[in-house]
This record gives C-alpha cells, sequence and structure tokens, in this order.
C-alpha cells in the first residue's frame, strides 16, 4: 500500500502531521492546457476521450508532469452515470453538455436502474487501472463523482441550468418522485466508487456543484441525506473504509457543521469562504481543501502568488488538533486560465507553506 513517492495528498487526509500544504486543482486536466486540447481534436469529441483509457490517462498526466501537483485526478466527467442509464449524452460545443433523453416523467424515472461499474461504465474501470500503472506510485489518484442531487439536476433538466426549474418543480410537485429518482442515482453513485476503489482509486471527492441552489432544508433533505448514504456505505465497507472521502456542495458555506456531521474526511471550500471562520468552526473535525478564486488564474502572476499566501495565511499555523489543509481552487480552473500561473500556484504553494507547517 505504501509505495507513494508522494503520499503527502493522503497523509494530509488521514490528519497526519505533514511538512507542507499539498496541492491539486479541480479541473487541472482540461482546455486551459494546450496539450490538453491537442488530445482533444486527436479524439474527434470529449466523450470519445473518456471512453479512450490510454487517452484519458495521457490528459490526466499532462499537469502532473508538466506541474508536479500532489494529486491526480481520473479524467473522467460526473455524468458518466446519467449516460450509462441510457440518457445519451453528447457535449455540445459552445453549449456544454446535454442528454438526448432526458429524464422528463414519473414514468422516466420508474425506469431507471443501477447500471453495473464494470459492464457500463467498465471504461471508467480501466481508466483508473491504467493511470495508476503509469502514475507508477508517483502521486495518489483521485477517484469522484457528481452528488445524486447534482447528477438529478443535469438528468432533470437535459442540460445546464441557471434556474434549475424542472428539478425544483419535482421537488416541490412529487417530492416521492423526486427521491425515487435521487435513490436510484444515489445507489449508482456507491456501486461506482466502490468500483473505482476496487480498479485503483485512492481518495474520493463528491461534487456537489449545484447543491447551493436549495434552501437548508431542501439541501437537508434532497442533497446532503444522499451524501451521508454515500459516506456511510463507504465507511461501513471493509474493502473501501480506509478510502479519505472528500464533500463539495458549491455554496455550501453556511452547512460545513452538518456536511461534517456525516462522517466524511474533508470538506471543500468555494472561495466565498472565510477559510479562518471555516477552520475554527469545523477544523478539528475535517481537512479543509480550498479555496483561491479561480478567476485569479486568468490575472497575473503577482496575483496569483499574493491570493495563494492569503489562503495559507488565512488557514495560518498548523497546530495538534487541526485536521489540516490542502490547497485548491474554490472550483475548477476555467479555460482562460494561463498556464504559468498554474507553475506559479503550485511554486508558491510547495515552496512558502513549510512555514505554516513549523
Ligand atoms: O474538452 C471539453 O470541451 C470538455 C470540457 C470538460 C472537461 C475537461 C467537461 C464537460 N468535463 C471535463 C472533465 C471533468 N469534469 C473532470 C476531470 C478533469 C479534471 O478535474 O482535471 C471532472 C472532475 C469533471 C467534473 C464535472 N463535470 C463537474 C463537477 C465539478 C465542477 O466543475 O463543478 C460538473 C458540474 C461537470 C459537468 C460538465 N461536464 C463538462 C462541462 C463543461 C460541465 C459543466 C457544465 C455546466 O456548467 O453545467
Amino acid at each position: 500500500m505504501n509505495d507513494m513517492k508522494n503520499d503527502l495528498y493522503l497523509r494530509t487526509l488521514r490528519g497526519e502531521k505533514v511538512e507542507r500544504t499539498p496541492i491539486w486543482v479541480m479541473r487541472q486536466a482540461g482546455r486551459y492546457l494546450p496539450e490538453y486540447r491537442a488530445v482533444r481534436k486527436q479524439a474527434g469529441d470529449f466523450l470519445t476521450l473518456c471512453k479512450t483509457p490510454e487517452l484519458a490517462c495521457e490528459v490526466t498526466m499532462q499537469p502532473i508532469d508538466r506541474f508536479g501537483l500532489d494529486a491526480a485526478i481520473l479524467f473522467s466527467d460526473i455524468l458518466t452515470i446519467p449516460d450509462a442509464m441510457g440518457l445519451e449524452l453528447v457535449l455540445e460545443e459552445g453549449v456544454g453538455p446535454v442528454f438526448n433523453k432526458p429524464v422528463r416523467s414519473e414514468a422516466d424515472i420508474n425506469k431507471l436502474t443501477v447500471p453495473d461499474a464494470e459492464d457500463d461504465l467498465g471504461y471508467v474501470m480501466d481508466a483508473v487501472r491504467v493511470i495508476r500503472k503509469e502514475l507508477d506510485g508517483r502521486v495518489p489518484l483521485i477517484g469522484f463523482t457528481g452528488s445524486p442531487w447534482t447528477l438529478a439536476s443535469y438528468m432533470v433538466e437535459g442540460s445546464g441550468s441557471k434556474e434549475f426549474r424542472r428539478i425544483k418543480g419535482l421537488m416541490f410537485e412529487s417530492p416521492q418522485a423526486a427521491h425515487t429518482l435521487l435513490q436510484v442515482v444515489t445507489d449508482s453513485v456507491i456501486t461506482y466508487l466502490k468500483a473505482q476503489v476496487a480498479a485503483g482509486a485512492q481518495s474520493l471527492m463528491v461534487f456537489d456543484t449545484w447543491g447551493g441552489m436549495l434552501s437548508t432544508a431542501n439541501y437537508q433533505t434532497f442533497s446532503l441525506s444522499y451524501m451521508q448514504q454515500i459516506v456511510s456505505a463507504i465507511k461501513s465497507d471493509a474493502a473501501t473504509k480506509d478510502i479519505p472521502i472528500v464533500l463539495f456542495t458549491k455554496g455550501g458555506g453556511q452547512w460545513l457543521e452538518m456536511m461534517a456531521d456525516t462522517g466524511c474526511d474533508g470538506l471543500g471550500l468555494d472561495w466565498t469562504v472565510d477559510i479562518t471562520n471555516a477552520k475554527a468552526r469545523v477544523g478539528d473535525r475535517v481537512v479543509l481543501q480550498g479555496n483561491m478564486d479561480p478567476v485569479v488564474m486568468n490575472t497575473g502572476t503577482t496575483q496569483v502568488q499574493d491570493n495563494a499566501m492569503q489562503v495559507l495565511e488565512g488557514y495560518g499555523q498548523h497546530q495538534a488538533g487541526d485536521k489540516g489543509h490542502i490547497f485548491n481552487l474554490g472550483h475548477g480552473i476555467q479555460p482562460f486560465a494561463q498556464p504559468d500561473n498554474m507553475k506559479a500556484l503550485v511554486d508558491t504553494v510547495q515552496g512558502q507553506s513549510s512555514k505554516f507547517h513549523a
């Protein structure tokens, strides 16, 4: 197990005392990198890239090779599960992900079944296996999923959304049907994450990108309770109980205590959260991951260095009882980011953070 050359990220998630702050970046493989765009072009389209393990491996490795980040994240997408459920994902240029067969009725919901992780999503597991082999212990590999609420939002809306008219309509008008949908998605997520771990994923992250669109009561009922099921399932299975799991609800800064109550190992923070305040609230219970504003990466190197230091200083000195900090952005890096800024960011965090671990 412990053949890692750089296991700083995993040691941090286990709450161990570490020599400096590890860094990885949400969406670290992607459109801001010219070498990603070249492989994407070679693949022809995004889904082919995801479904070709050698190419998925190649783009996973690109930011590791170029910047020396402390963790790799599987190149895939959260929408693989609904695709495997038969919704037919297409990525439309300039539009984003779209489903040809969205979920629009209770009859559609009742037809959904849990995809088999190896038969229907074997390409994801193959990618995990190929990437682990290629990484050869350089850094740990993060597996991931969308949260049930976030996946259900795309499934019912049929694409990205700003107002979430359809999924919220379902939630308010037919809560039982919404729960049926969320349960089949949750069961699918649990099977999928366990299979990723069996294939070689060394930590797990749940992206609840749209949980922050809910009222507090509805967040608890329609998003958090299903993430709770996921954490409980991972922590109660001998094969996965030692795999750290991080929850990230974008816009969830006011709910950190109840998120920590799930028993997860870490919480992702978006950039609106004051990390000093988050540490005071839950820093003795969970590792905090975040949270520089991703737009800083589209500006100048000085701004990147200054803002990275502000986040490190915001978490402050690591003292006994603090679970720890993983540096990240508060949301995914954007296509407009300057690759040179990623280098500046990694150099700043890796070069300057040891003084906070004295
Ligand atoms: O080449 C392209 O044009 C494809 C763009 C792209 C990429 C690079 C999509 C389509 N997905 C991905 C990869 C991806 N998506 C990764 C792995 C790469 C990495 O992190 O290095 C991950 C973890 C995701 C996760 C993801 N997909 C989320 C959750 C995280 C977040 O950013 O909030 C979400 C919401 C998606 C849906 C999705 N897939 C793709 C796009 C453009 C979107 C967002 C659509 C929207 O805004 O609603």
